[in-house]
């Protein structure tokens, strides 16, 4: 298992739930300082972006980019993916791929969570199900041909109106039936919609790809009520080899959180 932290990309302001202060140089040469594996970086729109800039900040830092989050799409510009607007669909779409061309071009997954927009969306219809799977699938087949693997997050019933739990991910998984597609497990979100955290984990193991940590109450772990030990023990046995990376609220300032989740990182992954 490796460490990792959500930083904001040059090209958003504020994340609400992104680490560290400062420019993104600064930001990456605090990560790699706390010792983390990589960072997950947050973008809004890769056009806006200096793609080789980025890729030498952070090659120069030695972090890796497991990942790109896509809520900002969703959270600054109101796009996403299953709605029955052609237009808002399309223009959602367009971006996805850009985000997955550079995904590509850093060797990322791309995480789709808020993106994928809500069943209501697609209005008055009897079987919303397969029309949304549909509609995630055109990002996930073109993520394919650049061999880019995407994950989707279960998020709470507050934020989404679909693909809530672990198993609700795995029902999604088997009807898209995609190589290329798998799940994030937040364990903010598993406390509130798996009926038991470890199970969700075991249930999912066969696609869990990245996983957000935070405890119970979305604080740096260690200031709530989640089992760490079992959470940990649980991924050791399923001999899961990928990130466990922070997204929580920046508490009580957005350096000490990263700390503090390093920190308590370090006494499970070493
Ligand atoms: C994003 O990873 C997430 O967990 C959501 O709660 C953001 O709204
Ligand atoms: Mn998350």
């Amino acid at each position: 298992m490796k460490a990792g932290l959500v930083l904001c990309g040059p090209d958003v302001d504020h994340g609400p739930l992104a680490l560290l202060s400062g420019t993104f140089e600064e930001k990456a040469a605090k990560a790699a300082n706390l010792g983390c594996d990589g960072i997950e970086l947050m973008v809004r729109d890769p056009a806006g972006l200096d793609w080789p800039a980025v890729k030498s900040t952070l090659e120069q830092a030695g972090l890796e980019v497991p990942q790109i989050v896509t809520g900002e799409l969703f959270g600054a510009d109101g796009l996403c993916l299953v709605t029955a607007d052609e237009n808002l669909h399309r223009r959602a779409e367009e971006r996805t791929r850009s985000v997955i061309d550079l995904a590509a071009y850093l060797g990322a997954m791309v995480n789709i969570g808020r993106l994928r927009g809500q069943l209501k969306y697609l209005g008055d219809v009897s079987d919303p199900w397969p029309i949304a799977v549909e509609r995630l699938r055109g990002v996930i087949d073109y993520a394919a041909q650049q061999d880019v693997k995407i994950t989707m997050e279960p998020i709470n019933r507050y934020e989404t109106d679909f693909v809530f739990s672990a198993a609700d991910g795995m029902r999604l998984v088997n009807d898209l039936d995609c190589d290329n597609f798998g799940l994030m497990l937040d364990l903010f979100h598993m406390n509130i919609e798996d009926v038991c955290i470890e199970e969700g984990l075991r249930l999912a193991s066969d696609r869990l790809w990245h996983v957000h940590i935070a405890d119970s109450n979305r604080l740096y772990p260690g200031s709530g009520h989640l089992d760490f030990d079992s959470i940990f023990a649980t991924l050791e046995v399923l001999e899961y080899q990928g990130y466990v990376s922070a997204e929580l609220l920046p508490l009580p300032d957005p350096d000490t959180a990263a700390q503090k989740t390093v920190e308590f990182l370090e006494g499970y992954l070493n």
